[in-house]
């Protein structure tokens, strides 16, 4: 057994100690985050997407830190020993000392692993470490919040955690710890309160503050620098988590956030300017048939399609093939997320397509989770309904025998059927029986402006307040089939530090609309010459008031409304070859950059950096496409001798030219290391 350095996990010595030559072999990556095999929100899609390329990176000596949620663990986690000896060592000596800490391989792409640390198993150590955190800085935690709570359990026992491996390694280590979120950020806190010889990194991937703050009736963005960010806080209770979300960002070797805008929010209200901005990026799947993506929207959309038929069965007075599926979806935040402008813009849009006569109809599904208990009878009726008229007409027990079809009692059988759906009611609004119905916000909202999927309207609303799942009885489809199946997403936030709902639109070929006071809108623009003539709609909702953005959305979907099939189709092209943009290949190098910045400034006589590379955001920008453009006014779509194969192969040819423009910025080149050791500088 090899001897472990003997250091004592409160009282290590300085970072000055360990100035051994720089070895890669010897770097080890902790990332740290509540939402580590942990859905709660987006941090679990940047980590577990962003696995993959930090595995590859790292290899052995990656290891993500997060809670240890028994019933998350049984269905994503694969148990095993620790691999690495030190690690072992460590998670050893925590469990003989009233600790469950458990080590195991995360079943996602690239495999990582994780250390999962049961933070109630420790509960009886609480009061004593909040007293410590009060004698240390003055934060009082209240009982009350259970968050915080298990924010101050995690951060005590991370900080544990890495303390204990700096002490259990034999050689000097160069550590790098990534803390995301004020939650995990008290773990950052106490590494660098105790001097523990690790490169520290804060991420927010919004601020605490902010989101409240935008949550209210508040003129955010014009007001940031005025905030009296320590009153604001206290009279919305949560100084305490306020504190500590502002001490992780100061305390840190490198403050990152994910885009520009929350950059200026965080600097403004955290009172630390970020060294870096950290985009999100995505997995992004290639498939080998260059528009495979095309296919799978037209099959996805047909299930879709057989959703409506039972839903509206009975009024269905529509054109089904002329019918356009738009959707929102994500956290319940109805301000925050826009779902109130949409569904304001929604009924102009009606207005619109019912005086201009148009033959379209909208579809538009708001995905947003609320209190419901269980679907409602009328939904589930609907598509049993449906169910039936297929097997009246079709399947009567046996393939149909052509000249019998039509004799007397497949009349009536057929009649019977057809009687059934006839309808009193007009079809639902909401799939499920809302808890807080009289209150809902989305509700409440289709009540004022009274669209209520009657015959006249040209949009229908359908809210389905619970994420979608293939198991469902009513709408069996998960996630990522749903998008693939619409035609836009329509993302207007308010308050968005990223954005991960348009930009999974975007690597699906789905356009979609997000606003300039996102993170995702700020980075297409900065990106593309020309967003929307690849499908990204960038909603002003920082220069305008609410009613005028409200109309340039309403604008934004009257043209989507007014272009043809085969217009869509050259967007969704378009769209989907923005890909490489947002692929964590790419992305990628920002992250790297932060733990390379915090390297050089923890361990200052081992590492330098060269700030001049790697941090500037500036890079590849998207030329305007040469292709047809996608407005309606232009379009030749009356042209007979276009055909969708045509647009396909023109597509093609400038795919070509776009592959040439990418391979002169090396968007896909892995990203060079921008520092080095100090020996061979
Ligand atoms: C894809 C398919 C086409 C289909 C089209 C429908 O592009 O490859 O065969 O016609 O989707 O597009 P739409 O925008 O009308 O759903
Ligand atoms: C946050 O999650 P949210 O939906 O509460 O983090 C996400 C990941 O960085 C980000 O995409 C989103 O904008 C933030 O708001």
């Amino acid at each position: 057994m090899p001897l472990a350095r003997s250091l004592s996990v409160t009282s290590l010595s300085g970072l000055e100690e360990w100035d051994e030559e720089f070895d890669l072999e010897d770097a080890v990556l902790f990332e740290i985050a509540w939402e580590v095999a942990n859905k709660v929100g987006g941090i679990y899609t940047v980590i577990q997407t962003k696995a993959r390329l930090t595995s590859e990176e790292w290899g052995e000596n990656y290891f993500l830190v997060g809670p240890y949620v028994e019933s998350n663990v049984r269905t994503q986690v694969e148990l095993i020993e620790p691999t690495n000896p030190a690690l072992k060592r460590s998670i050893d000596k925590m469990n003989s000392s009233g600790c469950k800490v458990y080590f195991g391989r995360w079943l996602i792409e690239g495999s990582p692993y994780v250390v999962l640390i049961d933070v109630g198993f420790t509960a009886w150590s609480l009061d004593r470490w909040k007293s410590e955190l009060w004698e240390l800085c003055s934060v009082g935690v209240p009982w009350f919040d259970r968050e915080a709570n298990d924010a101050v359990l995690f951060g005590f026992l991370t900080a544990w955690l890495l303390g204990e491996f700096a002490a259990q390694c034999e050689q000097p280590p160069h550590i790098v710890a990534h803390f995301h979120e004020w939650l995990a950020g008290l773990g950052l806190m106490l590494c660098r309160q105790r001097q523990l010889p690790v490169a520290t990194i804060f991420t927010t991937h919004a601020t605490l503050l902010g989101r409240y703050l935008c949550a209210g009736n508040v003129d955010f963005y014009n007001n940031l620098a005025e905030f009296n960010v320590d009153k604001e806080a206290g009279d919305r209770q949560i100084y305490h988590r306020y504190c500590l979300e502002r001490a992780a960002a100061h305390c840190a070797h490198v403050f990152t956030t994910v885009s520009q805008i929350t950059a200026i929010e965080a600097e403004h209200l955290l009172k630390r300017k970020p060294d870096i901005v950290t985009p999100n990026g995505l997995n992004v799947k290639k498939f080998s048939a260059m528009h495979e993506f095309q296919n799978l929207h037209a099959q996805s959309k047909s299930r879709i399609q057989e959703f409506v038929r039972g839903h509206f069965y009975g009024h269905l007075d529509f054109n089904l093939d002329k019918c356009l599926f738009l959707f929102i979806a994500g956290r319940y935040e109805f301000s925050n997320k826009g779902a109130d402008i949409f569904l304001e813009a929604l009924a102009r849009l009606n207005y619109l397509l019912r005086v201009n006569h148009s033959d379209v109809t909208v579809i538009a599904f708001f995905i947003m989770p609320a209190r419901t208990n269980n679907f409602n009878v009328e939904t589930l009726k609907g598509q049993a309904v449906r169910k039936q008229l297929c097997r009246a007409i079709f399947f009567s027990g046996q393939l149909p025998d052509v000249s019998k079809m039509l004799d007397k009692e497949d009349f009536t059988i057929m009649k019977r059927a057809i009687f059934a759906t006839q309808r009193q009611c007009q079809p639902p609004v909401c799939t499920h029986n809302m808890l807080e119905d009289s209150s809902d916000p989305i509700l409440n909202c289709v009540r004022r402006i009274g669209l209520f999927n009657s015959s006249a309207d040209r949009v229908k609303i359908i809210f389905h307040p619970e994420f979608l799942s293939s198991t469902s009885p009513l709408l069996p489809m998960d996630y990522e089939e749903f998008v693939r199946g619409c035609h836009l997403g329509v993302f207007p936030s308010y308050y968005e530090p990223w954005g991960y709902t348009p930009a999974e639109c975007t690597v699906m070929g789905i356009p979609s609309i997000s606003t300039n006071l996102s993170g995702f809108g700020c980075f297409m623009e900065e990106h593309i010459a020309d967003p929307t003539a690849y499908g990204i709609y960038i909603l002003d909702r920082r220069h305008r008031g609410v009613d005028e953005s409200c109309n340039q959305l309403t604008s934004f979907l009257f043209q989507f409304c007014k272009q043809s099939r085969r217009q869509r189709i050259i967007q969704r092209n378009r769209t989907e070859r923005l890909s490489d943009l947002l692929d964590w290949r790419y992305l990628g190098r920002y992250y790297i950059a932060a733990r390379h910045m915090a390297l050089a400034k923890a361990f200052p006589d081992t590492f330098i950096y060269d700030p001049h590379e790697p941090t500037q955001t500036t890079g590849f920008r998207y030329p305007r496409p040469a292709s047809v453009p996608p407005s309606p006014a232009l379009s030749r779509h009356s042209s007979p001798h276009h055909s969708e194969a045509e647009d396909n192969e023109e597509d093609e040819r400038y795919d070509e030219d776009l592959e040439a423009e990418k391979d002169k910025v090396n968007i896909r080149q892995p990203y060079t290391l921008p520092f080095k050791n100090k020996s061979n500088a």
